[in-house]
């Protein structure tokens, strides 16, 4: 029998934010024992190692309206993007750790353009869905998802030459709880399918997940999984630098991708803003590790 195949590619970026630290993420989730867990699922890993991210000098901090280090993520989101697409060309599943949310531009860049029609699923406390007008913070990792759709500086929509990544049909964000004014009016506008902690609450993870799973299976011809750490709760995933209270508990998070596995949507992942300068003890890297084992199918019994 042929093994499956995932390639893991790590994104060590720490420039899409304030906090430093999150650029050791990769090497935190492979620390807490990555490759060995998927390789008991029966699965053949390839781990390409680190994407080399530049080290701008600080005077580059804000080098273009509201885009804090612009150039940087702009040429890091180009490698990522080639690398991804490398992988998606040799059948195998791309697996992306990072780094902060920024990577996400990158790792959609390199993965639409092999579908008619690429899902989203945008797992976070919040909307990444600013732009240099609508942030708050000018950090570029709040703004993936807009970038994504086609809206932002053209350094950043037209990486691998084309735009939008995806449509606004396509995405569900679950989870959010931290929405700036400017994504919730892009919320609306693009009638974006949003499960906020208040819908996890009322209809509880498994309705969620499997509504999720049956508003995209029909339409897409794949799905991409881009797991914000942030989106669990800070007591069970400590080590993110934008924590926000009232978030998805470990276990829900452990239904929610068990449902994926189930619903066999899910053809690329990312786990994302793992800080282990922040974090108790590799505590969110070794979450972020046992859901990894749970979407790629991992049963007790
Ligand atoms: N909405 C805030 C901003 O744009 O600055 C916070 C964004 C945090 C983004 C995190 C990674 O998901
Ligand atoms: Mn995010
Ligand atoms: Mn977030
Ligand atoms: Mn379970």
């Amino acid at each position: 029998m042929v093994k499956k195949q995932i390639s893991i590619i790590g994104v060590p970026m720490d420039l899409g934010q304030s906090r430093r630290g999150v650029d050791m993420g990769p090497s935190a989730i492979r620390y807490a024992g990555v490759v060995e867990r998927l390789e008991k699922l029966n699965y053949e890993i390839h781990d390409m190692g680190d994407i080399e991210i530049g080290r701008p000098s600080k005077d580059e901090e804000v080098n273009d309206g509201n885009l804090k280090y612009l150039r940087a993520v702009s040429e890091a989101s180009d490698k990522l993007a080639l690398e991804v697409n490398r992988v998606i060309e040799s059948k195998s599943f791309p697996l992306i750790f990072g780094g902060d949310h920024s990577i996400a531009i990158g790792t959609l860049a390199g993965i639409s353009k092999h579908y008619k029609n690429l899902g989203v699923i945008w797992y976070d406390a919040h909307g990444d869905l600013n732009t240099s007008e609508t942030s708050p913070s000018g950090n570029i990792h709040g703004m993936p998802l807009a970038v994504s759709l086609g809206i932002g500086h053209p350094a950043l929509i037209n990486i691998a030459g084309y735009s939008p990544k995806v449509r606004p049909e396509n995405i569900v964000i679950i989870g959010a709880r931290s929405l700036d004014e400017g994504e919730r009016v892009l919320i609306r506008e693009k009638g974006i399918k949003v499960y906020t902690m208040h819908e996890i609450d009322r209809l509880g993870m498994t309705k969620v997940m499997e509504e999720a799973v049956s508003y995209l299976k029909s339409k897409t011809d794949g799905v991409h999984l881009s797991l914000d750490l942030d989106g669990i709760d800070p007591s069970d995933a400590p080590g993110v630098g934008t924590p926000v209270l009232g978030g998805i508990s470990y276990r829900e998070s452990h239904l929610a991708m068990e449902i994926l596995e189930e619903s066999n949507i899910i053809t690329s992942a990312e786990f994302v803003e793992v800080n282990p300068i922040l974090d108790e003890r590799n505590k969110t890297a070794t979450v972020a590790v046992a859901l990894m084992g749970s979407l790629f199918g991992e049963k007790l019994l």
